[in-house]
């Protein structure tokens, strides 16, 4: 028998629209939706290997519990119910003698939450943590200290944009479909591309200019740029007028930081800067400084990110066709939202484990900061935690410095891992449940936020080839077990779902047509010179922000000059290749073959020096020397003589997973001392901060 089952994407975070063909119970098929217009069938190659992972016999199967010491390997199967005893028995101790509060949970963020924070939430803790210090804290604080609301209040018209400038965000490899074929036109029909990067990423291959700026430097070069625009008057001065709070603060500041000074710091020549600074503003509106990420990894990044959006204020590029435009939800559309479970359950009244709302009132509370609980965990201040679940995350391998945090996992009485593969943390939990595969099960229903607000479904395409189980059958069970079974009070998914979208006028078979529903079909925008949200005290931009000041922080910071390396030493830069998924898909057969390892990009005279040739095997040491570890080299010109880059994710350890184990190196066991270096403001871990030395290897 056939059938196509509309659903979403799971092998990376960005959750494309997907439509699966099934034969006789197996996957054969799988496509970018031709429901979507920006799909129209096409899909990435991790996207195409998810039927590689779907029937890889080597991912977990069965759930585990640890018999040796913590990640000696050495494991028994169990069934579901002896799994699930043993969790709930260790969570009821801990809770017995420390309190709810005890059990921390974590995950990888997205839409399909509301299940597992449900369940710590009705356990009485409020320790929910997710991934994002490691990714884009310091653009979310950035975003809120000058709008009011977080970095995913905007998304970027770049269908309509005339110039995109890119901060290290490699759009055409760390990529999103549909945004990648869009940005593929806007070059087509004229459009430029600025990218700055430290070394030639792909996108720099096509970008309309490319700037190789010293590491660390983009708040100089947006300083820079910012002087350019302030002095020439090349601002739109009638949203900045309407929007904007703290110009003439912003102009007393930016004195000082003229493009000559931005040149000496980033490498790029005046001219250019100034020569751009014009260039761009002649597009305004229509262009998008991308606050980005990877400005987001260094101890003023808060400040890199925070000027990147300035700089779009000034061009008054918000709610603007071909810049920024607000994100519509449901409410916007005349529409009534989802039912969420985490509204029926009351708040826990402790304060966070990680100080923030009461230690650390400048940060948002909503997924904490992840770096925190390594010392609580190891002095039990400001209390004990002693469980930890571990959902769809990898910590070991996403947080610099493994082994230092075992060191404050083994505080733990109970450590427990639910993935669908074998993670760095899954090897090294007490219990590891396996998860069914995005093609094995139902997600819950999530809200599209656009110009057009929609309803989206992943949908099962098959039943579960192994013993692995749905998420949301796990922690159903797992709350009945743990006596708050009430709140999961539904049979199974499809009941759920038909719960959340009760009162909403869209059903179950709605969504199943397509995989979405659209809740309006216009685009909304608004009036950008009437009706823009922006949630600050004040209602405007606030380029000067009393809730940055209030705790101590300046709304414009001085300049400080990143490390430069010693001798012989590199920064150590990391990123993503389009074929891989950080580090859960080196074991997946197709991407292995397409990329079995990685390798470690040098700049040729800084090579040439030390005797190293295109493909030798080099020596990388981190800077304790109590790291090392050996790797092909890539010796290009296309690279700033301080960095040297690999991508993120190799040197898997897990040795059941024959194809990924000990492939390439792994850029975070060299991030030694980095757990507890962080930016002060956006409280975003400084990954970059991590200086390595290289050698030939003998
Ligand atoms: N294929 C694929 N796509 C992905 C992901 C994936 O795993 N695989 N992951 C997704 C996730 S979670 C994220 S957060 C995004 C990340 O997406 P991006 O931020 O676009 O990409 P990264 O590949 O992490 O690389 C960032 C670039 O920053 C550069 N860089 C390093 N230091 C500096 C600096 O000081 N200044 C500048 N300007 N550049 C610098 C690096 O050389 C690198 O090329 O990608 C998403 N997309
Ligand atoms: N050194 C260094 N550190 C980094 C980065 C870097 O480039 N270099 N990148 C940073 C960034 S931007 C991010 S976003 C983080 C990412 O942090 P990670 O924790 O590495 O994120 P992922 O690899 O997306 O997913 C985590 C886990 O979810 C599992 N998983 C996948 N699908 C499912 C499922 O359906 N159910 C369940 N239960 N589990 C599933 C995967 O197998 C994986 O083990 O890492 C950050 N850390
Ligand atoms: S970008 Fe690729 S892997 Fe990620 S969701 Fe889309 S198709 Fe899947
Ligand atoms: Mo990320």
């Amino acid at each position: 028998m056939k059938k196509s089952v509309y659903s979403i994407c799971g092998m990376c975070t960005v959750r494309c629209p997907i439509k699966v063909d099934v034969e006789d119970g197996i996957v054969n098929w799988i496509e970018g939706s031709p429901e979507d217009p920006g799909m129209a069938g096409r899909l990435c190659a991790k996207g195409s290997a998810g039927i590689a992972m779907l029937y890889d016999y080597e991912r977990p199967k069965q759930p585990l519990i640890r018999e040796g010491k913590r990640g000696e390997g050495r494991w028994r199967e169990a069934t579901w119910d002896e799994a699930l005893n043993y969790i709930a028995d260790k969570l009821k101790a801990v809770i017995d003698k420390h309190g709810a509060r005890a059990v921390t949970l974590s995950d990888r963020g997205g839409p399909f939450r509301d299940l597992h924070r449900s369940f710590l939430k009705a356990l009485g803790s409020p320790n929910y943590f997710n991934h994002d210090c490691t990714c884009a804290r310091n653009t979310q604080h950035a975003a809120l200290s000058l709008f009011g609301g977080g970095r995913k209040t905007f998304n970027y018209d770049y269908k309509q944009s005339k110039h995109l400038v890119l901060y290290g965000r490699n759009v055409l490899e760390s990529m999103r479909v549909k945004n990648a074929n869009i940005i593929m036109d806007l070059l087509e029909r004229g459009g430029k591309i600025t990218y700055i990067d430290v070394r030639a990423a792909g996108t720099a291959m096509k970008a309309t200019r490319f700037w190789m700026i010293r590491p660390g430097t983009d708040y100089a070069l947006n300083l820079g740029i910012i002087h350019t625009v302030l002095r020439d008057k090349l601002y739109d001065a009638k949203f900045v007028d309407k929007w904007v709070d703290g110009l003439k603060e912003l102009e007393n500041f930016i004195t000082p930081y003229t493009p000559e000074w931005a040149a000496r710091e980033t490498g790029i020549p005046a001219n250019e800067i100034k020569e751009f600074a014009h260039e761009v503003s002649e597009d305004k509106p229509a262009v998008i400084f991308h606050p980005g990420w990877l400005t987001a990894r260094y101890k003023d990044s808060f400040y890199a990110s925070r000027t990147a959006y300035i700089l779009n204020a000034l061009m008054g590029s918000f709610e603007a066709p071909g810049g920024l435009f607000f994100q519509k939800g449901p409410g916007d559309a005349g529409a009534k939202g989802l039912n969420t479970l985490m509204d029926t359950i009351p708040s826990p009244e402790e304060k966070r484990v990680d100080g923030l709302g009461w230690k650390h009132k400048h940060f948002q509370n909503g997924p904490g900061l992840l770096q925190f609980l390594y010392p609580a965990l190891l002095s039990e201040d400001p209390y004990p935690v002693k469980a930890y679940i571990v959902f769809r995350h990898d910590p070991l391998l996403s947080l610099p410095d493994p082994e230092a945090q075992k060191k404050a996992f083994d505080k733990l009485d109970l450590l427990v891992a639910i993935d669908a593969n074998y993670s760095e943390t899954a090897w090294y939990a007490d219990v590891l449940l396996p998860s069914a595969t995005y093609l094995e099960k139902g997600s819950i229903v999530c809200t599209g936020k656009g110009l057009k607000p929609s309803f989206r479904l992943r949908d099962k395409a098959i039943e579960p080839l192994t013993g692995a189980k749905a998420d949301w059958w796990i922690f159903k069970s797992l709350a009945e077990k743990m006596g708050i079974g009430k709140y999961f009070d539904f049979k199974d998914i499809e009941d759920f779902w038909k719960w959340q979208l009760k009162g909403t006028g869209v059903s179950v078979a709605d969504l199943r047509k397509k995989g979405s529903v659209a809740l309006i079909d216009k685009a909304i925008w608004w009036d950008r010179m009437k009706d823009l949200k922006f949630k600050t005290p004040s209602g405007k931009i606030e380029f000067v922000s009393s809730k940055l000041e209030d705790n101590g922080f300046p709304s414009f910071k001085p300049y400080e000059k990143p490390a430069k390396p010693k001798k012989g030493s590199y920064r150590l830069a990391y990123g993503r290749s389009p074929v891989h998924t950080h580090g859960r898909t080196q074991n997946n057969p197709y991407l292995h073959e397409i990329m079995p390892e990685n390798t470690l990009w040098i700049n040729a005279d800084e090579a040439a020096r030390m005797g190293i040739k295109n493909n030798d095997l080099v020596q990388v040491t981190s800077s304790d020397g109590s790291h090392s570890g050996t790797i092909h080299a890539y010796v290009t010109d296309w690279i700033h003589s301080e960095v040297v880059f690999m991508v993120h994710g190799f040197g898997r350890k897990i040795p059941w997973q024959t194809r990924g184990y000990n492939r390439g190196l792994a850029d975070y066991r060299f991030e030694i001392g980095l757990l507890d270096d962080y930016d002060p403001v956006g409280g975003g871990i400084a990954l970059l901060n991590c200086m390595v030395k290289v050698k030939k290897a003998s």
